[in-house]
């Protein structure tokens, strides 16, 4: 236990920061309160009496949620003693911790095949046109896993429908990853859509989607086959989609068609859309 909080400790400092100006507030003065104070003063508060009884076993050991770190260590981290998953993105605070990303930011997840499912709450796509809300595109992505657009509810996300053969694609990839690590906690990703490999088979199988995502460094979902072609059907007969790739697609926060783009060329407008909408 005391290696798991020394190996902790430069993340400790982070995550101060980052809860200070979080809106998380309310939740923490307690947890913060016993970090520093003994831990007696929960005890009697809560009049439990039996606690103190019980011996040596003091409640700063114990493991209420059950999600692997002590009382000790999540007022430490600053996350919620009971409440496994505490900031809400579907992976649990001590899966996060181990991992180095923050347990306290429901945008900050370990990425390279293991993501946030903050789909319980997203809305039942309704089309394919701006406006709607968007469906939940499916796919494998590049570590063998499967990945759900509705998983990312919450962040900003860019849906870029790309191929391997396509050099507009090939361009617009080389930029993807540094867009993203740049946005990346602030709620951005990007899911690479891949319909086609390197030479126009008619589908992105996982060595495909390895190979691309090696190539290009991307570490944010590259998905393929699932329903991908069936939801590119839709945008096609809104208009959106001109049968021209790379075809991206911004969705905000609330899942909803934002804006769309056709070709390579198209970055910086892209990037500015996203910060506006990463402002809101
Ligand atoms: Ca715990
Ligand atoms: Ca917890
Ligand atoms: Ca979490
Ligand atoms: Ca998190």
């Amino acid at each position: 236990m005391s290696l798991r909080l020394v190996a902790l400790l430069p993340l400790v400092l982070a995550l101060t920061a980052t809860t200070a100006c979080s809106e998380k507030e309310s939740d923490d003065p307690a947890g913060e309160g016993e970090g520093e104070g003994e831990g007696e003063g929960e005890g009697e508060g809560e009049g439990e009496g039996e606690g103190e009884g019980e011996g040596e076993t003091d409640d700063g050991s114990a493991d209420p949620d059950g999600d692997g770190l002590t009382n000790d260590e999540e007022a430490a981290l600053g996350t919620d003693p009971n409440n496994a998953d505490t900031d809400g993105d579907g992976l649990d605070d001590a899966a996060e911790t181990d991992a180095g990303s923050d347990p306290t930011n429901p945008y900050s997840w370990p990425g390279e095949g293991v993501w946030p499912d903050m789909s319980a709450d997203a809305p039942a796509g309704t089309g394919y046109d701006y406006g709607d809300i968007m469906g939940n595109l499916t796919g494998g992505d590049q570590y063998d896993g499967e990945v759900q657009l509705h998983q990312f509810y919450g962040e900003v996300i860019l849906i870029d429908f790309s191929a391997g053969w396509c050099g507009p694609c090939q361009d617009v990839a080389e930029e993807s990853e540094a867009m993203w690590q740049d946005r990346r906690d602030d709620g951005f990703v990007i899911v690479h859509a891949m319909i086609d490999d390197w030479r126009g088979a008619g589908s992105a199988p996982l060595s495909f989607r390895e190979e691309w995502a090696e190539e290009y460094g991307l570490t944010f979902p590259v998905i393929g086959e699932g329903d991908i072609y069936s939801h590119l059907e839709g945008l096609y007969y809104s208009g959106l989609f001109e049968n021209a790739i790379p075809f991206m697609m911004i969705v905000d926060r609330e899942m909803v068609i934002d804006s769309a783009y056709t070709g390579g060329g198209t970055e910086s407008s892209i990037a500015s859309r996203v910060d506006t909408l990463l402002e809101e």
